[in-house]
């Protein structure tokens, strides 16, 4: 096991999904559109391990790096989204998509709690758009974090999002959020992450200095014909190529008793990551940038589609170790996704003594307390054949759901009827999962992604704090949502419905 070689000094061009073992155990059943298949024979890396089956020819091991990052500066960071069709590199190769800076996913935004954001969002592409601050407690109206906005093809957009002093540390993400457009946006490459510093503040002194910190971005891609990232007819079943930063199985290095902050992140647009590390286990310092009231260890972590989790890692031994998504099956009607390695950790060099490990990173969550206004219930349901998805009975129609009272605790039963797994997701604020299918749950931190199980029941707490308005809870797997699975709550003072003709939205509706 033992190599400090990296992969990266010869690195090898593979395409592997002409072989049965690419292809067996998925659900193609429902592929329309193929993304093009490139045959050739089993390679192996220099290191003599089989290489990375990919859906397109890729290059392999090349030495593990970061998008770009912006930091703010004095409390504010603006940033420039000049978002267009361009070529990018995905795995080594040139491929064309959709992108923020020019590069396959955005820069990764690095700000502290009470900075403001600001976006200019360029929109150079011929069909609409919008932003999306996921996870950010900030307004979710007017020209904030404000889905319910279409920017159109030609236009310029400023988006302000003032971050609130308390906002939680931990790894966040940004992506376009268009109704109806979402999932092949963020597809083709319209995401990036954003951090909001002070995890490290929290953890044990000895391990705040020279803590080696790095963005592990997980995401997908299929091909068409010239190279082009599939965007019509999305197959997410259909054979696939998993990146780490936009790289196919980077090369990381470590020392051995050396502790990293690996900050894990599912970017993709509809599928799910089942990852184990090798030779060591995930510490969950913060779920969903929540810090945890206790620091657990975990040997796999489920990503859905929009999951981030901040964790340690250290590799007691020297060897070389493998990042796998582990074979997952969302169910009946669902995807069922094979094992890929998706990153190699090289272990060498002088042992380091590990550093003490944290135990808490803040406050155990404490809604199992709360006085609780209104308890409602949100049904999941699909027509997959039709190819339409609902909540409550209804296809995303623009119209308000829910009215929860600013300042209240409400308690909701996520009830899921279909054969497969959906990811739900709201934005603004947090919530408590309370139990999964009747059983209580043991919850560490808020989260704002939980998986409704098939045919299962979640039961969650969330307090409506800080901001009115409306804004939109959904399935984050983005056909799904694309599809109907989203719905609007309008937080009021008075918790009453709107008068009848109040915009809910900054003009048309997006997708209607
Ligand atoms: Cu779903």
């Amino acid at each position: 096991m033992a190599s400090s070689r990296r992969l990266g000094l010869a690195a090898v061009v593979v395409a592997l999904c002409a072989l049965p073992a690419c292809s067996g155990g998925e659900d193609r059943s429902a592929a329309s559109t193929r993304p093009a298949e490139t045959v050739a024979p089993l390679s192996t890396t220099p290191e003599g391990g089989p290489a990375v089956e990919a859906s397109f020819a890729t290059v392999q091991g090349l030495p593990f790096t970061e998008p770009e990052v912006l930091r703010s500066r004095n409390g504010t960071l603006d940033v420039t989204l000049d978002v267009r069709e361009a070529q990018y590199e995905v795995g080594g190769v040139k491929v064309s998509g959709m992108t923020f800076t020019g590069q396959s996913m955005g820069p990764t935004l690095v700000l502290d709690p009470g900075d403001t954001l600001t976006f200019s969002v360029v929109n150079g592409l011929d069909e609409e758009t919008n932003l999306h601050e996921h996870g950010l407690h900030v307004s979710p109206i007017g020209i904030s974090d404000n889905v319910l906005r279409v920017m159109e093809p030609g236009s310029t957009s400023p988006v302000v999002v003032n971050i609130p002093d308390d906002q939680a540390p931990g790894t966040y993400w940004y992506h376009a959020h268009l109704h109806g457009f979402t999932e092949a946006q963020v597809m083709a490459g319209l995401f990036g992450a954003l951090i909001i510093n002070g995890l490290g503040e929290r953890l044990p002194a000895e391990l705040q200095t020279g803590l080696p910190d790095h963005l592990v971005a997980l995401h997908d891609y299929q091909l068409a014909a010239g190279n082009t990232i599939v965007t019509t007819d999305i197959d997410s079943g259909a054979p696939t190529t998993r990146t780490v930063n936009g790289m196919v199985n980077p090369v990381l290095t470590s020392r051995p008793g050396q502790t990293q902050l690996l900050r894990l992140g599912n970017f993709s647009a509809d599928i799910w990551y089942r990852l184990l590390m090798e030779g060591t286990t995930f510490s969950v310092l913060a779920e969903d940038a929540s810090p945890a009231g206790r620091v657990d260890q975990h040997d796999e972590l489920l990503l859905p589609p929009g999951k981030r989790f901040d964790v340690l890692v250290t590799w007691p031994q020297a060897g070389s170790f493998k990042l796998r998504t582990l074979p997952y099956d969302q169910g009946s009607q669902g995807d069922k996704y094979p094992e890929r390695v998706l990153m190699t950790v090289n272990v060498a060099g002088d042992d380091k003594a590990t550093p003490p490990q944290p135990t808490t990173m803040g406050a155990l969550p404490d809604l199992g307390d709360a006085v609780i206004a209104q308890r409602r219930t949100v049904v999941f349901s699909e027509n997959n054949e039709a190819g339409k998805f609902f909540i409550n009975g209804r296809q995303f129609d623009g119209k308000v759901l829910f009215t929860p009272k600013l300042g209240t605790a409400e308690e909701w039963t996520l009830r899921n009827v279909t054969g497969e797994d959906h990811p739900f997701h709201i934005h603004v604020n947090d919530f408590q999962v309370m139990s999964v299918n009747g059983k209580r749950y043991d919850a560490v931190s808020l989260q704002d992604i939980v998986k409704v199980p098939a045919h299962g029941e979640v039961v969650i707490r969330h307090r409506f704090e800080t901001f009115t308005g409306s804004f939109v809870f959904h399935c984050h797997i983005l056909a799904h949502e694309d599809h109907g699975m989203m719905a609007i709550v309008d937080v009021r003072t008075d918790g009453k419905p709107a008068p009848a003709g109040t915009a809910t939205t900054m003009g048309r509706m997006p997708g209607m």
